[in-house]
């Protein structure tokens, strides 16, 4: 192994500075870039970062120490090859930077402010002087004795000075937000229970990406209906061994009678939609296969002898799922004055606890917006979920010759600890069948 000195770099214009901080000590394995030691001028603190990885092996300087350009900080035993210096962070000293290596990529090995003690090792190219320092935190020695003093690990703190740099400001965001539960330090983090964080199932870390590198950024906390929607959501996609199957429906004379329908309601201001029909439909399937209409508790499943359907419902603050109670009692009309009411109380603001609790089966049409198929998560504790996707013309072979057919792409999620994939096959053909034919209902 290599022995190597690490020197200061080109601190720009200051004779002398005072070291103000050790931020590492024999034995240490650090890496390329890593903090050494920050100096202070009567003017600026900046940091100095080592140039080489490896492990302390002496301290050539103490606190108080006067250094400049060339003073050995510390030797090293390289744990790699060995590349000329770092540059010091021009934003540690925002009120006189010092002049930093303009093209280190081709600097030969004897511009390097490191010397190597052992033939052993070679100059390697300079690191990128835009890249970033491993994620080692920049600040200040006040900002790094204020987040001490707040126990805030600032290496998680996002510095939004240049070149990331971490502000007081900054501190303090972190600390609220960590106060207000919208973010969590890792070893919160750690000890979170399962489905807060991937940590407790085993997982590794959700990646932390410094967006702003890569280009312009805009941060937005999310709101209260997305947060707690997003915790459900999550949970159900977790602990649901859950399986979707996707079918056609043919809607053809069903859309024409909805149309007609509404030609001939116009005056009453009720617009009937597809949606009344599925849900009406949803019903009969329902008391068909009536595990489509239970929920898991423990070892016993709970099968429920009333029909409260719900339905994804886009609103600008997030998804809300109003219910409709008792669908199986209300006719088509009702059910589509009923859907508008509650979509336009969710879309303001103003829908009750009542109207969105209660279902034991929910629908999420996209159908006004478009799509093929997709894959809904079932809304817990029920035990299965309908998609709908946007009906197109399709040809259909009708025996002799293809014909041009309205088809609706229903995708069906269901729970496999209660319902089989067989059962869910039929649900969907009988589905399909009923919307065909709608005078099932009644039989
Ligand atoms: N195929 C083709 N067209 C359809 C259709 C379908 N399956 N479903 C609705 N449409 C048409 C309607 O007929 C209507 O057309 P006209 O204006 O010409 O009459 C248009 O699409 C708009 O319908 P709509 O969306 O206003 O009404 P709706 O009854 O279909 O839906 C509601 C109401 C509240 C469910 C809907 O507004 C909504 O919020 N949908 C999004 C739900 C969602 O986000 N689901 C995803 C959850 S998973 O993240």
């Amino acid at each position: 192994m290599a022995l190597v000195e690490v020197k200061v770099p080109d601190i720009g214009d200051f004779d002398e500075v005072a070291v103000i901080e050790l931020m590492v000590k024999v034995g240490d394995t650090i890496k390329a870039e890593q903090s050494l030691i920050t100096v202070e001028s009567d003017k600026a603190a900046m940091e100095i970062p080592s140039s080489t990885a490896g492990v302390v092996k002496e301290l050539r300087v103490k606190l108080g120490d006067k250094v400049k350009q060339g003073s050995v900080v510390l030797v090293l035993e390289a744990s790699g090859a060995v590349s000329v210096p770092a540059e010091v962070p021009a934003a540690a000293a925002p009120a006189a930077a010092p002049a930093v290596q303009s093209a280190p990529v081709a600097a030969p090995a004897t511009d390097a402010a490191v010397s190597v003690t052992s033939s052993m090792v070679a100059a390697t190219p300079a690191h990128n002087p835009g890249a970033p320092t491993l994620g080692l935190p920049h600040a200040s020695p006040s900002v790094r004795k204020f987040a001490r003093e707040l126990g805030v690990p600032l290496e998680e703190v996002k510095g939004n000075g240049p070149k990331g740099r971490i502000s007081q400001d900054d501190v303090q965001a972190f600390t609220k937000d960590v106060m207000a539960g919208a973010t969590q330090t890792k070893a919160q983090a750690a000890k979170a229970p399962a489905g807060g964080d991937g940590a407790a199932l085993g997982l590794i870390p959700w990646p932390k990406v410094d967006f702003a590198k890569f280009g312009p950024i805009e941060r937005k906390e999310m709101g209260r209906i997305k947060k707690i929607s997003g915790a459900n959501l999550l949970r159900n996609a977790i602990m649901i061994p859950a399986v979707t199957n996707h079918d056609d429906a043919d809607i053809t004379e069903l859309e024409a009678f909805r149309v007609s329908t509404n030609k001939e309601n116009e005056k009453s201001g009720v617009k009937v939609t597809m949606l009344a029909f599925l849900i009406k439909a949803c019903v009969a399937a329902l008391k068909k296969y009536p595990e489509f209409n239970s929920s898991l508790d423990g070892d016993a499943i709970v099968y429920k002898n009333y029909w409260h359907i719900g339905f994804a419902a886009d609103t600008p603050n997030g998804l809300m799922v109003p219910v409709i109670r008792d669908a199986d009692k209300k006719g088509i009309l009702q059910i589509s004055q009923e859907m508008g009411e509650l979509a336009k109380k969710a879309r303001d603001g103003k829908l009750g606890p009542a109207e969105m609790t209660g279902a034991t089966f929910t629908i999420s049409s996209l159908g006004g917006i478009g799509g093929k198929y997709f894959t809904p998560i079932i809304n817990a504790p029920e035990v299965a979920i309908l998609g709908v996707c946007k009906s197109t013309q399709e040809p259909v072979w009708d025996g002799k010759q293809f014909v041009p057919r309205l088809m609706l792409p229903l995708s069906l999620t269901w729970d496999h600890r209660v319902i089989d994939g067989a059962a869910a096959a039929r649900f969907n053909a009988y589905l399909g069948q009923i919307l065909g034919d709608f005078r099932r209902v009644l039989l």
